[in-house]
């Protein structure tokens, strides 16, 4: 339990600022002030103590504290047991023995066979570099779910009112009575849903987690959740609750009003396994006992709000004695028949609370709130009202000039929350199983005038930790960063969706593949992404393509499910896996997705004409010549697109099978590469260098994947930065092109072109949405303008990430910390700030897996100053303007170098 809310606020972006860093480490007790060399942040498959997983050859990982130059770990040893005494007596399920290696991550469980429900303690010590040993670390532990079918004797209980109609959209409640004998020393709850599920024990809600069990395709697999309760039990009678909402298996999915995607029927499935003292156990479990009701949630719909009628409110329903004799029995249903796996990611939670800055009423009656923030979650509310009488709460990311709120890109998102008060005195609400999109807020139907502080703003979304800290001299390129920081935590709502507040919030394949390496930098997203690379592999069809989104509700639109395979988008299911490998250093998310890898890639090849690709339905969206207003209709030839990310994901996976030791397989996947890349430049490009269509997106993908022969790199580059200069130093390009920008100039020696790029005001350019009022990335540059005011509704997104992959480059380039792919997760970071002009000095810092990597950098004049820290147990590559590469031990560094930053070169 013991959750917290964390009330972080958004770090002061100015040189003296305070590190977001150093909050949120001392936040989390970690040793910060390092001594000679001590082991903290143990975790088990990305997670800190978890219950209920289910690798039973999980891996362990810790960080090492050593603030000595040079620091790093020579060897380990593991010891594992399966109770504390014997984990200090005798280790009993595994002794590593003296390992001499340097590995601290991911290091495989190597002890006896875990069986489920197994709980594992285990501590590590290291040698280090001076071959002196360290104490053992504090001890952590794991532990194992529920493995098997046989292992759930719980049945899946539903419901005894009609189906979910819309007259009757009523969210379940459940609940039922038992004993707990004394001497309780351990009890579990292992729970799921189909729907979304809040369990409740004796009157307190079970844990802190929202929109469980998160979402997956409820046709291939479910998870389920295990918490710690034995806190929540007491010895004698106690009650167990549930209430039940329809969240994306029963509710409103896509934007033509479609329910019901998986089923049409919410049911929960729980079991709580208790053990005694006296080395008895129990199981309670959801059977036809249980008893069923509806309650005061009517209705709650992820797109569309909740109606919450206070009156019906049933005091003490899921504590003992409560009287439960009207409600009718639960009934039985058939259990699913795809498999139960355990939660793989930290789900959906209260993170933050933003207060409201203003408050208006600009038509009698109709107060509208306003807060810092365009945020994702809800509002709390605080009301005072007769008995009966309706507040409506609706919510908008924008306003009008009227200032009443803009409501037209929700499309038909009702995104209106309903509260019938009770009539006592002060009532506080917050809704169940919906999340909106806002800036705004909107109240009506109170009968007194609201206070700011009635209101305040609950931010949620996915566990993801803060790693990523960015800041330099430019404070639009800090509010920039901002921007996009707000864009990804709006955005992580379970899988990585496109926008959070319209009939849409998918998993896009597409926009999550081009802000992967941007998400990696700014959050903990390794869990995140090992959950949704599942999503993604269940979404592939039998023929190897991957579709637009996954979870894949599209299928079913008329239309869609030939779409599949759209270059850029399907493309997700390589760089989504590999780019985690290279982030966290994370092996086994290649093993796992590397079939899925290859048949994707030969699907490619079926369905190309001599090696030819055609299928690019979405072009490079939402580019800025498109014609006929089409957003995918963009000058940019579609085979071309096709033919470019063929080679590129060719090429990673020939990578992959060579990491994974699949010796045929590299030497396929090379030569399947070769060979595109040569029709590539035989069909695209001209003898002096033109590449097909001639746009800035043509010219970033044949450079960018490198596919360009190198005497003619020189004339492509020139054909590149005139078109953009033709435009009067502007870009042109969609969501395809345009995370590539930047990393290209840079990479063919005008990093001050890509500079200039970024410091635009006018449109199109990241700064320009800012000068409008963003305070999140926009699906386009010019969603709202203060001349022409809004966009296009049918597609107007006020939180869309995709445009935000500009991060990556900030953080790699600008500031200069990047991975060496050669030795990934930063065990070797890249230290290469490449100042350009506009601004004077840069900073990041990242919390790697191995620690925090801090690069910073001023100008003064032509003196370049670089200082930071590289983290014990990694080495660095600092590699400065005129300078040569040089290799560094963990510990602070410090560096000077003299240049003319207007003639940098590496
Ligand atoms: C829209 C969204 C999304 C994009 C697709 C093609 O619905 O803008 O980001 O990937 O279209």
């Amino acid at each position: 339990m013991g959750c917290r809310l964390h009330n972080l606020s958004v770090p002061s972006l100015s040189a003296g600022g305070k590190s977001l860093i150093f909050c949120i480490v001392s936040e989390k007790k970690e040793n910060i002030m390092y001594s000679e060399c001590k082991i903290s942040g143990l975790c088990c498959e990305f997670l800190n103590n978890p219950i209920g997983i289910d690798e039973t050859i999980p891996r362990l990982s810790w960080k090492i504290n050593d603030l000595r130059q040079g620091a790093r770990q020579t060897a380990y040893q593991v010891v594992a047991a399966s109770s504390i005494q014997k984990l200090s007596a005798k280790p009993d399920l595994w002794d590593s023995g003296m390992v001499s290696s340097d590995q601290s991550l991911d290091v495989i469980y190597g002890g006896k066979k875990l069986k489920s429900r197994q709980q594992v303690f285990w501590q590590v010590r290291v040698r280090d570099y001076k071959g002196e040993w360290t104490d053992w670390s504090e001890r952590a532990s794991f532990e194992i779910g529920l493995l098997k079918s046989a292992d759930w004797q719980a049945e899946w209980i539903s419901h005894d009112f009609p189906k979910l109609t819309p007259a009757n959209e009523s969210c379940p409640f459940m609940r039922n009575e038992f004993e707990v004998k004394t001497g309780l020393v351990k009890a579990r709850a292992y729970v799921t849903a189909r729907g979304l599920f809040e369990l409740h024990l004796n009157g307190k809600r079970v844990g802190c987690d929202h929109f469980t069990p998160g979402w997956t395709d409820y046709h291939k697999r479910i998870q389920y959740l295990t918490y710690d309760v034995q806190s929540l039990l007491v010895e004698g009678k106690n009650a167990a609750g549930a209430i039940l909402g329809t969240g994306w298996y029963a509710g409103g999915l896509l934007w033509y009003n479609g329910r019901h995607f998986y089923g049409d029927q919410m049911s929960v499935l729980m079991q709580l396994e208790l053990e005694y003292s006296d080395g008895s156990s129990q199981t309670v479990v959801t059977s036809p006992d249980w008893k069923t009701t509806t309650g005061p949630i009517l209705m709650s719909e992820i797109y569309h709000g909740e109606t919450y009628d206070a009156r019906r409110e049933m005091t003490g329903w899921s504590e003992s004695r409560f009287d439960d004799v009207a409600w009718p029995k639960a009934k039985v249903v058939d259990a699913p028949k795809v498999p139960l796996v355990s939660i793989r990611s930290t789900p959906v939670r209260k993170q933050e609370e933003l207060t409201v800055v203003g408050l208006t009423e600009p038509v009698f009656g109709v107060h509208v709130f306003e807060l810092t923030q365009n945020m994702v979650g809800w509002a709390r509310i605080k009301i005072r009202g007769k008995a009966g009488q309706e507040v409506v709460v609706r919510y908008s990311e924008m306003l009008k000039d009227d200032g009443t709120l803009y409501l037209d890109n929700l499309r038909t998102a009702k995104c209106t929350d309903r509260y019938i008060c009770k009539g006592d005195g002060e009532e506080i609400f917050e809704p169940h199983f919906t999340f909106h999109g806002f800036r705004y807020i909107e109240i009506t139907g109170l009968c007194e005038k609201p206070q700011m502080a009635d209101v305040t703003g609950i931010v949620l979304h996915s566990g993801i930790d803060p790693t990523g800290v960015f800041e330099c001299s430019e404070p639009l390129v800090n509010k920039l960063q901002s921007c996009i920081l707000w864009g990804q935590k709006g955005n992580f709502f379970e899988v990585p969706t496109d926008c959070p507040q319209r009939d849409e919030r998918l998993g896009w394949t597409g926009d999550a593949q081009v802000f992967i390496r941007t998400a990696c930098f700014n959050r903990d997203v390794a869990a995140f992404f090992t959950k949704w690379c599942i999503d993604l592999e269940d979404s592939q069809d039998e023929a190897g393509a991957f579709p637009h989104v996954a979870p894949d509700v599209l299928c079913n639109v008329k239309g869609l499910k030939e779409e599949v395979g759209c270059a850029a988008w399907a493309d997700a299911g390589v760089i989504c896996p590999w780019t985690i490998y290279l982030c966290y250093g994370d092996k086994r998310i290649l093993e796992r997705h590397y079939k899925s890898m290859t048949k994707w890639i030969e699907w490619r090849v079926k369905n190309s004409k001599n090696l030819i690709c055609e299928k690019s339905i979405f072009g490079d969206w939402l580019a800025i010549d498109i014609s006929q207003g089409d957003p995918g209709r963009s000058p940019t030839p579609r085979d071309l697109i096709a033919t470019a990310y063929f080679a590129y994901t060719t090429e990673i996976v020939s990578k992959v099978a060579g990491i994974l030791g699949h010796t045929a397989d590299k030497k396929r996947y090379c030569d399947l590469h070769k060979k595109v890349k040569i029709t590539f430049q035989k069909e695209f490009i001209s003898p002096n260098g033109r590449v097909a269509g001639d746009t800035q997106t043509a010219y970033l993908l044949a450079l960018g994947f490198d596919l360009v022969p190198v005497k003619q790199q020189k004339h492509a580059v020139e054909r590149l930065v005139r078109e953009i200069e033709v435009r009067g130093t502007q870009l042109s390009t969609g969501f395809v092109g345009t995370p590539l920008l930047a990393p290209v100039l840079t990479k063919f020696g005008r990093a001050d072109l890509a500079y200039k790029l970024l410091l635009t005001q006018t449109y199109p350019s990241w700064i320009y949405p800012i000068l409008q009022g963003g305070t999140t990335m926009w699906e386009r540059w010019n969603s709202y303008t203060k001349d022409k005011g809004f966009g296009n509704a049918n597609m107007n997104s006020f939180n869309h990430y995709a445009y935000g992959a500009i991060g990556e480059w900030m953080y790699n380039t600008v500031a200069g910390i990047e991975l060496d792919p050669n030795k990934p997760g930063y065990k070797n970071i890249i230290i290469k700030p490449q100042p350009g002009e506009g601004i004077t000095w840069a900073r990041a810092e990242l919390v790697s897996r191995y620690g925090l990597i801090v690069c910073s950098w001023k100008l003064d004049g032509k003196k370049l100053s670089v200082n930071g820290v590289i983290p014990p147990n990694t080495t660095a590559t600092v590699i400065l303007p005129g300078k040569k590469p040089k290799s560094i031990q963990s510990g602070k560094f410090e560096f000077e170098s003299v240049q003319n930053p207007a003639s940098l070169t590496f």
